[in-house]
C-alpha cells in the first residue's frame, strides 16, 4: 500500500476562462465527464469547482449537487469540494456547498497575493471554514501555498485550533506564493515530517512546475494533484487537451518508479476516510 500513488485531479478550477483555454469544461455535463475521464485515467480524488450558466466560477449548491450526482452515477471517486472558490468569493458562498457533505473539502491556511488578486484567508475565515467542515464531517485538505502557512498549521495544532485529521496539499508556483522549485518542496516536507511524522501529503505544481514537482513527489513517496486548474500546457507552447492526458503521463512516470495509482478504496484507507 505504501507504494501506491494517490492522484487527485483538479478538473476545472475557478480562474481559467475559455478565452485563455478553449478546452475548458464549463457545463455540469462537461465537468462531470472530465472528472469521470480523469478517474478512468487513474485519479481517485476529484478536486471540484463548478461554473454557472455563463461559465463563471460559482459556489452554487444546486450546481455542485448536479455535477456530483452525474460523477457518482458514472464512477466511484472521492469528491473534494473547493472552499477556496474564486478570488473574491465571500466566505459564506465558499462554505455553502459543504451542506452536501462531500468526503473532502479544502481549507487554505493563509491570505496571499494570488496573481493580481488577493486570496483572503484571514484567521476568522480559516476558523469559519474549519467549523463548517467539522460540522458536516468533511475531511479537510489543508492547502499550503507558502512556508508560513505550514508554520500556521503547526501553531494551530499546538492550540487545537484546526481539526486533527487532515491531508496536506502543497500548492507551489502561484505568483504571490512559494515557487515550485524542488528545494521548496523538500523544505516543506522536511518541516511537515517534524510537525507530524507520517502525515500524508501531496503536491500541486502550478504551470511549468507541475511536471518536475509531481515527478519529485513520486520519488519522495508523496502523492500528487494534477489537472488544468494548475496547468494548461502539456509542454512549453502546447496546450493540453484534457486532464486525462496530464494524468496518463504521470501514471507512466510513476510506473517507472514502481508506484501505481491508488484505487479509490486504497485512497480512503491511506487517508483514513
Ligand atoms: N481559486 C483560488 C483562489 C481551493 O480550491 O481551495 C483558490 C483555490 C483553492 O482554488
Ligand atoms: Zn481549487
Amino acid at each position: 500500500m505504501a507504494n501506491e500513488l494517490i492522484i487527485a485531479c483538479c478538473v476545472v478550477g475557478a480562474e481559467l476562462t475559455k478565452e485563455t483555454y478553449p478546452y475548458l469544461p464549463t457545463t455540469p455535463r462537461e465537468i462531470a465527464d472530465a472528472a469521470v475521464e480523469a478517474v478512468k485515467a487513474g485519479a481517485s480524488i476529484i478536486h471540484l469547482h463548478v461554473r454557472d450558466e455563463q461559465g463563471r466560477p460559482t459556489q452554487r449548491v444546486d450546481i455542485f449537487e448536479q455535477v456530483s450526482t452525474q460523477i457518482k452515477n458514472s464512477c466511484d471517486c472521492i469528491l473534494q469540494f473547493s472552499t477556496g472558490g474564486a478570488v473574491g468569493t465571500t466566505v459564506d458562498e465558499r462554505c455553502a456547498p459543504l451542506v452536501l457533505r462531500p468526503e473532502m473539502g479544502t481549507l487554505s491556511m493563509g491570505t496571499m497575493n494570488f496573481g493580481d488578486g488577493i486570496f483572503e484567508n484571514g484567521e476568522k475565515t480559516i476558523f469559519t471554514i474549519a467549523d463548517v467542515l467539522k460540522k458536516q464531517q468533511v475531511m479537510p485538505e489543508l492547502e499550503i501555498f507558502d512556508y508560513g502557512m505550514l508554520e500556521t498549521v503547526e501553531r494551530y495544532l499546538r492550540k487545537g485550533l484546526v481539526p486533527a485529521h487532515f491531508h496536506i496539499d502543497f500548492v507551489l508556483g502561484i505568483p504571490g506564493g512559494m515557487s515550485g522549485e524542488i528545494r521548496n518542496l523538500v523544505l516543506l516536507v522536511d518541516k511537515l515530517e517534524k510537525i507530524r511524522p507520517g502525515q500524508s501529503w501531496s503536491v500541486a505544481g502550478v504551470g511549468r512546475w507541475q511536471l518536475p514537482l509531481t515527478t519529485t513527489a513520486i520519488a519522495m513517496g508523496g502523492h500528487v494533484r494534477i489537472g488544468i486548474e494548475d496547468n494548461i500546457y502539456y509542454r512549453k507552447g502546447e496546450l493540453v487537451k484534457s486532464n486525462a492526458d496530464l494524468i496518463k503521463r504521470v501514471v507512466r512516470i510513476a510506473n517507472e518508479f514502481d508506484r501505481h495509482p491508488a484505487s479509490v478504496a486504497t485512497t480512503r484507507e491511506i487517508l483514513g476516510l
